[in-house]
């Protein structure tokens, strides 16, 4: 930590200062890179600008420190409510340059919305999803979604959770929203426990009251979920059953792609391929695991199955396979690091993931694809993920006004240390994962 008079990261002269004197060296690899691209017959313009228009949202709920069911260990300068959580999230978006849009959580987020549009518009944010939560009990809630809610066995708690989600979407629309992010944690820990089939048969009658309170060009993003906090069976476990409520429900109900709500192992690119060929890919919950939902920074841990991952989604463009254009957000729970730096550099991930799948010469991957080339078709897509983008990021950010080196200029400006002067610590609860 510096001892220099704090500076708001988000002023544009701190962030000029800041890259002043590493201008001339990104130049430098930015030519470089120019010219080893032009030699394999690729433009880097075109990649600049298509990775410059890429955005993410923030979740509302990553900038306070996450936690586990054993302990949350919250660090200093913790945002105490939904405007310190916008004030951070500014920070993100003026030093990455790529997360304009916040995805709040209610009731986690409740505030006036006229309050909230009023803040983000004074912090150049806007709002992208809305999330409903019947996975806890709220204070003074009158029936509890101990056995469910959506799903529950009474109609009188799913009709409670429909007017949750309903309420969602109203104010998501004062906000300017034009999505409503449905997770629920309905299942089973033991067999026998629940119906299977009239779990999902109850679903599917919830989700359509919702659905039709949809305003006319929001979309209902059905987010999947393996387990946990249900252990034996979820209702909506996997990109089956969400597809399978998508298609019931209607057009504008689509799926949305946790990444640490799968199994270790599966192939989720693939996952991503076969919704996008249902014209049902809604969005993205980008984050990274080892073995569950870890909600690890994104591409911490697997950044070639990232890779593969946007290697579709550019392939499909490639294809004009589908109109959908996914919402792209952060989903991630932060218990070591510092949010924002999280954040920064998750953002910075998907770009670079995206920018790499931009590299792949899809003429020639296709050629050997179709000779069975097996060897030159694997390491075409090797050779796009083994390029350094990095001065193509670096190039995007400095030409929108961000930071060349946002974690460096993030700690420069001592943003926490001040946070933690004006936050006083311990309003936070001590477990859970947020
Ligand atoms: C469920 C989930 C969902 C959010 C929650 C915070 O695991 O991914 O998207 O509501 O995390
Ligand atoms: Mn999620």
């Amino acid at each position: 930590m510096n001892d220099a008079p704090p500076v708001n990261p988000r002023d544009p002269n701190f962030i000029s200062r800041c890259n002043a004197p590493l201008r001339a060296d990104l130049e430098a690899d930015y030519d470089a890179l120019t010219r080893q691209l032009e030699r394999r017959g690729l433009k880097i313009e075109p990649v600049m600008r298509a990775v410059a228009e890429f955005r993410v949202a923030i979740p509302s709920w990553g900038v306070g420190t996450g936690g586990t069911r054993f302990a949350r260990f919250p660090g200093p300068g913790e945002p105490r409510n939904v405007f310190d959580k916008l004030e951070d999230c500014a920070v993100i978006h003026a030093l990455s340059g790529a997360t304009p849009t916040v995805s709040l959580h209610l009731p986690w987020d409740q505030a006036e919305p006229k309050a909230l549009t009023e803040r983000a518009r004074e912090l150049g944010l806007g709002f992208d999803a809305v999330n409903s939560n019947t996975f806890q009990d709220q204070r003074g809630q009158a029936l509890s979604y101990k056995f469910g809610s959506l799903t529950h066995t009474d109609p009188a708690v799913r009709e409670q959770a429909v007017a949750h989600n309903i309420g969602c979407i109203r104010v998501g629309e004062a906000l300017g929203s034009k999505a409503l992010t449905l997770w629920i944690a309905d299942g089973a820990n033991f067999p026998g426990q629940q119906h299977l089939a009239r779990a999902f048969e109850r679903y599917l009658e919830s989700a359509a009251q919702i659905y039709a309170a949809l305003p006319a060009d929001w979309h209902l993003l059905i987010e999947h979920k393996m387990y946990e906090p249900a252990f034996y069976a979820t209702v909506i476990q996997d990109w089956g059953s969400s597809l399978m409520a998508a298609e019931t429900l209607g057009d504008r109900a689509v799926c949305l792609v946790d990444l640490g709500h799968h199994a270790p192992h599966v192939n989720i690119e693939m996952i991503v391929a076969r919704l996008i060929r249902a014209g049902r890919l809604g969005g993205f919950h980008f984050n990274d695991s080892k073995y569950g939902d870890d909600d690890l920074d994104a591409g911490s841990i697997d950044p070639y199955r990232l890779f593969l991952i946007f290697n579709e989604l550019v392939d499909a463009e490639w294809r004009r396979a589908s109109e959908l254009r996914p919402a792209n957000m952060l989903d991630q729970s932060h218990n070591v690091t510092d949010p924002i730096e999280s954040l920064i550099s998750s953002a910075i991930e998907l770009q670079r993931a995206y920018a790499q799948a931009l590299l792949v010469d899809r003429a020639q991957l296709a050629d050997y694809q179709q000779r069975n080339d097996v060897l030159m078709a694997a390491q075409a897509l090797k050779r796009a993920f083994t390029t350094d983008v990095t001065p193509i990021l670096a190039r995007g950010r400095l030409e929108r006004g961000a930071a060349i080196d946002p974690i460096g200029a993030y700690r420069a400006s001592a943003y926490r240390k001040q946070c933690a002067k004006l936050r006083p610590v311990g309003e936070g609860s001590r477990s859970g994962i947020v």
